[in-house]
């Protein structure tokens, strides 16, 4: 369906121009802030929401899709809207037989154990391009009922997407995907170029429709030592992330403990690296290139401490993002969804106060 195009108002918000390292433009503006996970169950109308449809029938319809997009934007009043969908997504929209189990997470009927396997994942071709219009129409309407605020785009890294491809659920080491980059490096290389493939087509169909800027969900990247992550990884987040370089939108690149390679989170091509909450700003700071923009990095269990405590945390962290190039405040990882909501409702408050 035809809608506006994207408000630029959207495009030159605050907190793009934090995520692109423009925060000296907008310096004298109220600190900017999401949450990963804004959506989701700490939100009772998500739960009501979600009543009766499973998690990845819910991401291919478009009109639900922006209501538990938007949920979190009416109630805390944060600065952007994080597309409600999962990195399984692709899988699902080319044919892979994934479910997301409740409790458990994702769980694939046919994880990638051979090069059998790995010859039969299905082509990047016309045929799915034309199977992401669920999420282009999502996307529309969400940015049209966002209005001047941005929507933020996103996709899973090649490896966080591949570790569940090849454990078949959540595993907490991902020995068996870890192996493979050294025993098979090129049957490897063929499964995160085929990850990077889907995932970078499913982000720059969000781009294209309206998101203001994107995040590279490389959540388990952490658990590579530096080296490994340079020489089979690093290569694939990049050739993702190239599926919208010249769309010129802020990329922002996650992964929860990655404080040792921050220098290579940010050279697969990110201009906003985003920080867990065992990585300080300032040493962030002085890690990456100057124009690098930095995102986080707040510690999840501070949502269940006291508002003194979470308050202190909140202040410094506004504090010290006020020395780099753009800082946008989010938490070190997802909200868990145990979180009262008034307590985030209250952060934000207490963060646009700073
Ligand atoms: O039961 C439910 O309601 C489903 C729970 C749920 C939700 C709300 C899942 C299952 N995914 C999502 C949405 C989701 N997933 C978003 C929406 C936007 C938002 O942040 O509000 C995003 C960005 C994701 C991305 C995602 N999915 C990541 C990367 C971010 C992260 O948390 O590290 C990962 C690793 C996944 C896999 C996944 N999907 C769902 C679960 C429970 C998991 C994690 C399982 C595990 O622990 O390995």
């Amino acid at each position: 369906s035809e809608l506006p195009p994207v408000s630029s108002a959207a495009r030159e918000s605050a907190l793009v121009k934090r995520l692109a390292g423009r925060g000296a433009e907008v310096a004298s503006e109220p600190p900017s802030v999401w949450f990963m996970r804004q959506a989701g169950r700490s939100l009772p109308e998500y739960r009501k929401a979600r009543e009766g449809t499973s998690m990845l029938e819910s991401c291919l319809m478009p009109e639900l899709v922006t209501e538990i997009t938007l949920q979190p934007v009416r109630r805390h009043k944060v600065d952007a809207g994080i597309f409600f969908s999962d990195i399984m997504v692709p899988l699902k929209l080319a044919g892979i037989d994934v479910s997301i189990e409740p409790g458990t997470g994702p769980v694939l009927t046919h994880p990638i154990r051979s090069k059998a396997d790995i010859d039969a994942l299905p082509p990047v071709d016309d045929v799915y391009r034309a199977a992401l219009e669920p999420i282009r129409e999502a996307v529309r309407l969400t940015t049209h009922e966002l209005d001047k605020k941005p929507l933020i785009g996103f996709c899973g890294a090649p490896f966080t997407v591949a570790s569940y491809m090849v454990e078949g659920r959540p595993s907490r080491d991902h020995l068996r995907t870890r192996a493979l980059m050294t025993a098979e490096p090129e049957l490897w290389a063929r499964l995160a170029q085929w990850v990077a493939d889907i995932s970078g087509e499913f982000l720059r169909a969000q781009v294209e429709a309206g998101a203001s800027a994107v995040q590279l969900f490389d959540s388990w990247a952490g658990s590579l030592a530096e080296a490994t992550y340079r020489a089979h990884v690093l290569p694939f987040s990049r050739a993702a992330l190239d599926y919208v370089r010249d769309l010129d939108v802020p990329r922002i690149h996650f992964g929860v403990g990655t404080g040792h390679m921050l220098s290579a989170i940010h050279e697969a091509g990110a201009t906003t690296v985003g920080l867990d909450h065992r990585t300080p700003i300032p040493t962030a700071i002085e890690t990456l290139p100057a124009g690098t923009a930095v995102q986080g990095n707040l510690d999840p269990a501070l949502l269940f401490s006291s508002e003194e405590a979470r308050f202190a945390e909140a202040a410094r962290i506004v504090r010290e993002g006020r020395t780099a190039a753009g800082h946008v405040v989010n938490l070190g990882h997802g909200v868990p969804p145990e979180t009262d909501p008034q307590v985030l409702t209250d952060l934000v408050a207490f963060i646009h106060e700073q």
